[in-house]
């Protein structure tokens, strides 16, 4: 290991958010020095850094060259866009290494990971693996851009397993991870501000397969299908499955997921909603596979999994009205795959900091499964523009207002569904704090 003394003010830690405070911890614990750097001028984690490492230095505001003299280690955070010009300089300037926190993490345990990556669907298939793990008795813990951040889980001793979610700005500084089992659940458009394009976008998610044992890949999705794999491959999808496949079989009017030849569950029991529902369950089952874990025993999990908060989660159902949240719907393919998961009859609230996209499939989605839209956000106006040809368009000032409006055009049997499609920085924090709102609204009203 490092001694502190020889590499004293190396290594500069960028970003005071969670990451950064969790990088914080790491590179303490081992006795290692480094400096912190925070562009914001009040970052979200600068109380408790200071609380914790009063004697360590902290600057905030722009990046400047005299702060990264003599520097050779970068550790950023997944929201610093390492393809900066300015930091691209430093890095050339200085010659030094650029590491995220999950390169951190890969060089600091020898124990099986799990790697999930993928557009959407990514935090659900994360969680359902780890509490498959959990239920077959493997002590497995869950985290990365899920949260707790990645290098929160080394604290835990007993883990046999851990299960990363990783986003696409980590896999960017990410390289030595070698996972037992990776997966790219989907790619659809998304962070196209930051990555350009959606092929580009692809290309970043891919690197999460290079170094792994097994990769389990979605057979519907062209990109996925196109990515170059290593090790074992195991595919899932929503056709009928070949042999040492999982995909979903029709026998008289009813679905089962399936493994091969063999059927595994009805598609009635799955906890999981809709389509989207059975391929995040395929997913998890595939790499559950891959993982040895007890079939039964995930199957029962498949089951009772209760999902996750914000991301399709039933609110109310009064006076025969569902309400769903689904505030991490923070991109257009979020949002038509809830779309599609309800099916029909839904009063969409939407609207926010739009991300890029692709507006039309956005439209088409709303077209076939909608029957009113309530914009919301900064970009309700270029929303309103791409559903031109959809008649049913309301415009709130605020998420009450907008739940106020949904409750006076339902009928007994629709579904309003929070699924913004945009981030959610022009009015809250962050999409939980826009969740908790709606769900705050939504029992009010319904009061
Ligand atoms: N920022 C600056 N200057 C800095 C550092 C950050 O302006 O010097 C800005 C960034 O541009 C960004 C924000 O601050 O908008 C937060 O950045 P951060 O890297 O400090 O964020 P953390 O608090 O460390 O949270 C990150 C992930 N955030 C992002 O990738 C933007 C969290 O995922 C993740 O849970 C956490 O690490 C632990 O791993 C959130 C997210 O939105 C939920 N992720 C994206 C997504 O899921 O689509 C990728």
């Amino acid at each position: 290991m490092l001694q502190r003394e020889s590499v004293r003010q190396q290594t500069v830690v960028i970003g005071l958010g969670d990451t950064g405070l969790s990088v914080a911890q790491h590179l303490s614990k081992q006795g290692l020095d480094f400096k912190m750097l925070d562009t914001r001028s009040n970052p979200p984690q600068l109380v408790a850094f200071k609380q914790e490492y009063p004697e360590i230095e902290v600057q905030l505001g722009e990046l400047t060259t005299e702060f990264f003299q003599d520097v050779q280690q970068i550790i950023v955070s997944p929201g610093i866009d390492v393809n900066q010009k300015n930091i691209r300089a430093l890095i050339s300037e200085n010659g030094c290494e650029c590491l995220g926190d999950i390169e951190l993490f890969s060089r600091s345990t020898s124990k099986p990971i799990v790697a999930i990556t993928g557009s959407n669907g990514k935090s659900t298939v994360t969680s359902l693996l780890a509490e498959m793990a959990n239920t077959a008795g493997v002590k497995a813990y869950a985290g990365g851009n899920l949260s707790p951040p990645a290098l929160c889980l080394l604290n835990h001793e007993d883990a046999e397993l851990f299960v990363l979610e990783i986003s696409s700005f980590q896999l960017e500084t990410t390289q030595s991870l070698q996972p037992q089992v990776s997966v790219v659940l989907n790619v659809s458009p998304d962070h196209l501000d930051r990555h350009g394009d959606i092929e580009n976008y692809a290309h970043i998610k891919e690197h999460i397969y290079s170094k792994s044992k097994i990769s389990v890949i979605n057979r519907d999705d062209d990109y996925v299908l196109n990515m170059k794999t290593s090790g074992e491959v195991i595919s899932f999808g929503l056709q009928e499955p070949m042999e040492n496949e999982f995909g979903v079989v029709k026998e008289k009017d009813s679905l089962y997921l399936a493994f091969g030849q063999e059927n595994l569950l009805s598609v009635s029991e799955l906890s999981l909603l809709g389509e989207v529902g059975i391929l995040n369950s395929l997913a998890a089952l595939a790499i559950g596979h891959a993982l040895k874990l007890p079939m039964q025993k995930m199957l029962t999990t498949l089951k009772t999994f209760k999902g996750l908060p914000h991301r399709l989660a039933l609110v109310s159902k009064a006076d025969r009205v569902s309400w769903f949240n689904d505030s991490k719907g923070t991109n257009i393919g979020a949002t038509v795959s809830s779309l599609r998961s309800l099916d029909r009859d839904i009063i969409l609230i939407a609207g926010g900091v739009f991300k890029g996209g692709e507006l039309e499939a956005l439209a088409r989605a709303v077209t076939r499964h909608a029957k009113q839209v309530i914009l919301l956000g900064q970009d309700s106006a270029l929303l309103e523009q791409a559903l031109k040809n959809f008649a049913a368009i309301e415009h709130a000032d605020s998420m009450q207002q907008a739940v106020e409006i949904a409750q006076q055009k339902s009928k007994p049997g629709d579904k309003v569904l929070l699924s913004p499609a945009c981030a959610s920085f022009d009015m809250y924090a962050n999409y939980i704090e826009r969740g908790n709102d709606f769900e705050k609204c939504v029992n009010e009203v319904l009061s």
